[in-house]
């Protein structure tokens, strides 16, 4: 009876991990998935992480099953990084924190949430998204529509496009917004332009749904990292924030996150706590416990947390270096003029060149480096040793 089921497309992202292993050529580079790799291109533990683990086995901390929302200590750290801890949603306890599998699990969460009490409410997404936006929708069968968000023509934000957009849309709609470092464009609101964002939505009662991927990782700052998702709260709205601890922490594989529902009243707040635990019942039964652990070793300990903040500093400073290094590349060989300054506005683990699939294609195939078809490169999958290279590469496949 299987006989009859088809073979699943590869993900567009993972996938090209899976196409890199499998070539054997010295010179190749995966700059497909977005995972922190050192200089030397090595997968990353943060001290900090092994400290708080070594703490964990020290003090012979147990494998119990977690309360259906997750490890308390963690849901509480979390939302007062996100927030702030003396922030009113937090005093005034109208956050609904439920410990996710990860940004992913907890997007999902989320959508299972809007799909139950939202009936045929739209999600809004920005054009271009993280591929997996799309799918979590999908799957969730929740309807979704697209913002104008990324301009090929100025490399740059369509912001009036966005705000048409979001203006267009049905009233009482969700708009997803990357909270920071836009994944795949690295183009981010400035903050002049995130109050007309939050007009909007007020003036539309839409419910604003930030995704932070990135909270740390991308300014190397946690605070100004969260100040998008701040001035919406300020402003009293309701809002839903999922949280992701794979790259500001490097727990990729222990999938740890969150989803906080920000509502008018701690009672409010209750009841959707109550929800969404009878959501995850069915789907999974409880979060793992580790990366929580983890990250309330790290965030709730003062000396572990200023070590982690150093730490990130030193992650984001990498991936900065790198891309002064390959706009410098490539604005010393390449002879055509174009101007290639959009490499270090953009911000985040991404450059995306503007790479067609064609010209995508050709990185790979003659060049050996290993990107997502849209023309997204990690740059934490590269070193200040292969900036030339990679500078080769681009040039003559943009010329190709
Ligand atoms: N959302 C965005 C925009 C991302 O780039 C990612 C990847 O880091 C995620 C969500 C979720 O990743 P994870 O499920 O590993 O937390
Ligand atoms: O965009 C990226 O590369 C990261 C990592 O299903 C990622 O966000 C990619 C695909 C996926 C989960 C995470």
């Amino acid at each position: 009876r299987f006989e009859g089921v088809t073979m699943a497309p590869p993900d567009p992202i993972l996938g090209v991990s899976e196409a890199f292993k499998a070539d054997n050529d010295e010179k190749k580079l995966n700059l497909g998935v977005g995972a922190y790799r050192t200089e030397e291109l090595q997968p990353y533990v943060l001290d900090v992480v092994k400290k708080a683990e070594n703490l964990m086995v020290e003090r012979g901390e147990n494998k119990e099953y977690l309360p259906i929302e997750g490890l308390a200590a963690f849901n509480k750290v979390t939302a007062e990084l996100l927030f702030g801890a003396s922030n009113p949603v937090i005093k005034e306890q109208r956050v609904a924190t439920v410990q996710g599998l990860s940004g992913t699990g907890s997007l999902r969460l989320a959508a299972a949430l809007i799909e139950r009490y939202f009936p045929g409410a739209k999600v809004l997404i920005s054009s271009p998204t993280w591929g997996n936006h799309k799918n979590i929708f999908n799957d969730a069968r929740v309807p979704w529509s697209e913002y104008r968000y990324y301009d090929p023509k100025t490399v740059g934000l369509d912001f009036d496009g966005m705000i048409a957009d979001i203006k267009a849309a049905p009233e009482g709609s969700f708009v997803l917004l990357h909270g920071c470092a836009h994944n795949p464009a690295g183009i981010d609101p400035t903050p002049e332009q995130w109050e007309k964002i939050a007009d909007v939505i007020q003036e539309k009662n839409h419910i604003p749904f930030f995704d932070v991927a990135y909270q740390g990782f991308a300014s190397g700052s946690l605070d100004a990292d969260a100040g998008s998702v701040r001035l919406f709260a300020a402003r009293g709205m309701e809002l839903l924030v999922a949280q992701s601890y794979s790259k500001n922490l490097g727990l990729y594989a222990e999938r740890i996150g969150a989803i906080n529902v920000v509502c008018t009243s701690a009672d409010a707040a209750a009841r959707v706590k109550s929800q969404l635990k009878r959501l995850a019942r069915p789907m999974y039964s409880n979060p793992p416990i580790h990366g929580a652990k983890i990250v309330a070793n790290v965030v709730g300990d003062p000396n572990l947390f200023n070590e982690w903040k150093a730490e990130m500093e030193m992650m984001a400073g990498r991936i900065k270096n790198v891309r002064k290094k390959l706009f410098d590349s490539l604005s010393a060989k390449d002879k055509s003029g174009k101007d290639w300054s959009f490499i270090l506005k953009q911000i985040g683990m991404f450059s995306f060149t503007g790479l067609n699939k064609a010209q995508s294609d050709n990185m790979t195939n003659k060049w050996h480096v290993y990107m997502t078809k849209d023309g997204r490169i990690s740059l934490a999958g590269l070193s200040l040793a292969k900036c030339e290279y990679l500078a080769d590469a681009i040039i003559d496949s943009f010329h190709n």
